[in-house]
């Protein structure tokens, strides 16, 4: 391994790639150039290994997975549309090209164990079994929503799913989460802990403190750093010194990986292996989840600091694309099986759209219940 220098915090500087890598992951720079046939050779790689992983699971197990996929690319596709119209209030980021580290993630676990986000949730809400109408009525501010129209996009809560945020600040759900399994191991309930955070929120104390305290406590936790290579505009080439992000598990003995994010099964096998460790042993992982957004961070992001020919290069390596395309080819399922599919998902979408639009907006003393800062107490001000 070779010695790595402090470099200052120039742009020069980020553009070279860390060589202290020990873990076999890909580069993460783009290149300004796409070849067009290397990206197809990488993609049928790809698709060659999704397709070694058939194994052990059916047919039903296979289009869930899918069908989750393109529930959610559907869901955000409509959120994005009707954001633009005036339907959604405040901030809005989307999981779109994200989705099978979600879907992989959470189809290795089970109903009682917990779930924790940041604010790129609507993904992992649906994968853990919100309903869309739910999701799409919290994203209105309507009564009928997950946190009762109170919480909007980032704070989607469902307690009896173990779904718990939905958290818009930077790593903030990372001590949170450990606190979860801390919970779990001290009453020795059984239930596990997935993690889902940003690179970002890697450079975070919270996210060291957690990792040290979970691995020196047996903690059932396991975090998920879906390294989607951005951190607002910000690319990690510029904001972190040792980029292999799995490899910072070893500054705590903590077992972990890199998983291809783009891959929906290579993340479900991953993560039942640390679901083995977590269930068996009570120890934790760390999972590097190499990922790409599609969308900009938010609704509101003009995207001018990555160039389209990188977003292409990425989406050629679409999840649902890569999944479908092998789905077909294994003849789990015809194209018109997949029309039907989709048919059904437009449905769901549409119908959540719906519910949402029809829904009652909260009562006016909603504003007094179940918020953390009440600086307006009525009950007080009556008295003055
Ligand atoms: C503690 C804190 N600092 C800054 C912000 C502003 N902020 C919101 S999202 C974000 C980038 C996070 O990027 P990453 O963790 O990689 O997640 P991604 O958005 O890529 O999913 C920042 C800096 C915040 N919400 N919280
Ligand atoms: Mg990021």
């Amino acid at each position: 391994m070779s010695k790595q220098t402090a470099a200052p915090p120039s742009r020069a500087g980020a553009e070279e790639q860390s060589s202290t890598s020990v873990i076999d992951a890909p580069a993460q720079d783009a290149p300004a150039d796409v070849d067009k046939k290397q990206l197809a050779r990488e993609r049928d790689e790809v698709k060659e290994r999704q397709k070694d992983r058939f194994t052990g699971l059916n047919k039903e197990q296979l289009i869930g997975l899918y069908r989750q996929m393109l529930l959610i690319r559907r869901f955000e596709e409509k959120s994005a549309e009707v954001y633009v119209a005036g339907k959604i209030g405040g901030f809005c980021h989307l999981y779109i090209g994200q989705e099978a580290v979600a879907v992989g993630a959470i189809s290795a676990i089970n109903k009682e164990d917990f779930v924790f986000a940041s604010y790129r949730e609507h993904g992992h809400a649906l994968a853990k079994g919100m309903s869309a109408r739910a999701i799409m009525a919290e994203l209105f501010g309507k009564a009928t929503g997950c946190s009762k129209g109170k919480g909007g996009s980032m704070h989607m809560f469902d307690k009896d799913l173990g779904f718990l945020g939905g958290h818009a600040i930077v790593g903030g759900q990372i001590p949170l989460a450990t606190g979860a399994a801390f919970a779990s191991m001290y009453r020795n309930s059984g239930e596990v802990t997935l993690c889902f955070f940003g690179e970002a929120a890697v450079n975070q104390g919270a996210f060291h403190e957690s990792l040290n305290m979970a691995q020196l406590w047996k903690l059932p936790c396991i975090y998920i750093c879906e390294n989607n290579q951005y951190g607002m505009g910000t690319s990690l080439a510029r904001a972190m010194s040792l980029r292999d992000i799995a490899q910072k598990g070893c500054a705590y003995e903590m077992a972990s990986e890199f998983v291809d994010g783009m891959d929906v099964l290579a993340v479900r096998e991953a993560t039942m292996r640390a679901v083995q460790r977590a269930r068996k042993e009570s120890l934790p992982t760390l999972l590097e989840v190499r990922t790409y957004r599609f969308m900009g961070h938010s609704m509101s992001d003009p995207g001018n600091y990555r160039t389209r020919a990188e977003i292409e290069k990425y989406q050629e390596r679409d999840p649902i694309k890569l999944f479908s395309a092998s789905l077909l080819e294994e003849k789990i399922v015809d194209e018109k099986a997949l029309e039907e599919i989709d048919k059904q998902i437009h449905e769901e979408v549409e119908d959540a759209l719906r519910f949402a639009d029809e829904s009652p907006l909260p009562d006016a003393a909603e504003l007094y219940t179940e918020v953390y800062a009440n600086p307006i107490d009525p009950s007080r001000n009556r008295d003055r």
